[in-house]
């Protein structure tokens, strides 16, 4: 019996299925990506999706809405008991848009912002030159230093000093280290600035108490809600009381239209899922995968920027091993091993064809690889770095394969 799907549109029913296949044969290495919950994917692809609700809670500019209030409250409300926040937007549609209304909510064009530099562990729109917070704004860039790969907050504190950014933010795509959220919160107060703590990659370690919380120090927290957190593809942006009402109008009417409600729920469901025991249980072991998956490589001679990490995610530069990260990721693909190519830090190679891979173990925790598989993983990645030809990785392939069909996805 076919499913309805299959029996409307039988090709996007295959290309789903096929995306199916690739996900459940292959090992998933990319740090800001996971396996969602069946509870989670219900919501994603319920009736929800049918519906206009521009506005908030109790004031929408469409009728039929006191249902999906229940929905934006309830997932509000568990997003300020999971994080101890006082005030939680869960309305941006994902992390680019919720990080452009932190600028929308307390900058002007033309003001001032202090981020991270993309190359260095940064993201986009922390006012990297091609997004438009770096065009729209004077955007001024800290790095890591050369000798630890760190960030460095007296840096850090002199670029604040000197340019005296109305917005500062901490956080990244590809830090492999604790953030030191105090330390940045004692710089924005003494030149002023709104502090932002961009949390994508870490919100799931956060909630599981694995990484330390942002919460006490900063006055907005920007997250998506699909990477470690485990949810769908959005965002959310949390604050003191104080700042609720800029960040709501930055976030509607300032920028978008009317919420993905069938995300919201989606949202909900997995911050519920986030606030029970068993997810500490998995944050902390996504983290003792990744430093079991580091010293497994730096065992086969790899070298890691900052030299391992505390997270979730390593940044692998693979200068020593003569061999470009996009070249790289695309042998390990095909070894059934997914990641992506990534810059490192001073990288001398190109943005297209960089110096490095990055790693994460959110999605392979998911499916309940322990510290115990880590060898192997690691294994594999040398082997498909080193592989010489086709049947070499055709090999390696298989071996991940076995290991992916007894650790499936969750369904
Ligand atoms: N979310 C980023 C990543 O880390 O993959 C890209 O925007």
């Amino acid at each position: 019996m076919p499913t309805v799907l299959e029996a409307t549109d039988p090709r996007v029913a295959e290309l789903i299925a096929g995306e199916e296949q690739r996900q459940h044969d292959t090992l998933c290495l990319i740090p800001s990506e996971n396996h969602v919950s069946p509870a989670v994917l219900a919501a994603t692809g319920s009736v929800l999706t049918n519906k206009y609700s521009e506005g908030y809670p109790t004031r929408r500019y469409y009728q039929g809405n006191a249902i999906i209030d229940g929905v934006e409250e309830l997932a509000a409300e568990r997003a300020r008991d999971l994080f101890g926040v006082e005030h939680a937007n869960v309305q941006p549609l994902s992390g680019a848009p919720a990080n452009l209304a932190v600028y929308a909510a307390f900058l002007e064009p033309g003001d001032t912002v202090l981020g991270m530099a993309l190359d260095a562990g940064g993201h986009l729109t922390h006012g990297w030159g091609v997004s438009v917070t770096g065009r729209w704004f004077r955007a001024v860039r800290y790095g890591v230093r050369r000798d630890t790969g760190v960030v460095d907050l007296d840096e850090v504190r002199q670029l604040a000093l000197r340019e005296r950014p109305k917005l500062i933010w901490c956080g990244g795509t590809a830090i492999p280290r604790t953030i030191d959220f105090a330390g940045f919160a004692a710089i924005a107060g003494e030149v002023g600035a709104v502090l932002a703590a961009d949390v994508a990659h870490i919100a799931g370690l956060i909630a599981g108490e694995a990484h330390p919380s942002p919460a006490p120090h900063v006055d907005v927290i920007a997250t998506t809600t699909h990477k470690t957190l485990r949810g769908p593809r959005g965002a959310m942006l949390m604050s003191s009381a104080r700042h609720a009402k800029a960040i709501d109008r930055a976030v509607f009417p300032g920028l978008q239209g009317g919420p993905h409600d069938h995300t919201t729920a989606a949202i909900a469901v997995a911050l519920h899922e986030a606030a029970q025991p068993a997810f500490t249980d998995y944050a902390h072991a996504i983290v003792a995968n990744a430093v079991a998956l580091g010293e497994a490589l730096i065992e086969r001679g790899y070298d890691l920027v900052s030299g391992g990490t505390d997270n979730h995610l390593l940044l692998v530069d693979l200068t020593a091993q003569n061999v470009g990260g996009r070249v790289a990721a695309e042998a390990l693909e095909r070894a059934g091993l997914v990641c992506n190519y990534n810059a490192v830090p001073f990288d001398p190679r190109p943005p297209l064809d960089p110096s490095g891979i990055r790693l994460g173990t959110p999605a392979l925790t998911t499916r309940g690889l322990t510290t115990d598989h880590m060898a192997d993983v690691a294994r594999w990645i040398d082997e498909g770095i080193r592989a010489k030809d086709n049947a070499a990785l055709e090999r390696v392939r298989r071996e991940v394969e076995e290991l992916a069909h007894a650790f499936p996805p969750p369904r």
